[in-house]
């Protein structure tokens, strides 16, 4: 009868691990650490950290034009050896849908909101997706691409939004 018992015990607590979505995964934390491409300037740290609700992305990128807009993306490769940052590859897409707006329609998994760098140059950002996951199924960013544009994204071009070249590259990596 114990036995019985906790097996149906074990059974119910998969259901809820199933059911439970990002939760699990709640405190997994990755890391990307931006570097200039050949011939730019731009650099910067990115922190995300996965919550119940989401995960929480900050960070801070420097070596911008003073109050300009930046496209910032996922990008499908954690590849930045062609030193231009093409070697990064597309948008990361997982889920086969257009490139859109963050957070709002249909967008990239991979399509994040742009930067806005202040009069020094310096853009710094705080914000939740839950479009993306730190070690989830499907939508793990751990592995991939981080891309800061010389231009803004129009949020309407297929499959870029428009943003120009690649002035900083990253490679997202898994963190404590
Ligand atoms: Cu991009
Ligand atoms: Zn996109």
């Amino acid at each position: 009868m114990k036995k019985i018992r906790f097996a149906f015990a074990l059974s119910s607590l998969a259901a809820v691990a199933l059911v439970g979505c990002a939760s699990h995964l709640s405190g997994n934390r990755a890391t990307a650490k931006l570097e200039p491409t050949r011939g730019n300037t731009t650099s910067g740290t990115v922190t995300f950290v996965q919550t119940g609700d989401g995960v929480q992305v900050s960070g801070e990128v420097r070596g911008l034009k003073p109050d300009s807009e930046h496209g910032f993306h996922i990008h499908e490769k954690g590849d930045c050896s062609s030193g231009d940052g093409m070697s990064t590859g597309g948008h990361f897409n997982p889920t086969a849908k257009p490139h859109g707006p963050h957070g709002a329609g249909e967008h990239h998994t991979g399509d994040l909101p742009s930067l806005k760098a202040d009069k020094y140059g310096v853009a710094a950002f705080s914000f939740v997706s839950r479009s993306v996951s730190v070690a989830g199924p499907t939508t793990d960013i751990v592995g991939k691409g981080l891309i800061v544009h010389r231009d803004p994204d129009d949020y309407k071009t297929q499959p870029t939004g428009n943003a120009g070249p690649r002035l900083a590259c990253a490679v997202i990596t898994a963190s404590k």
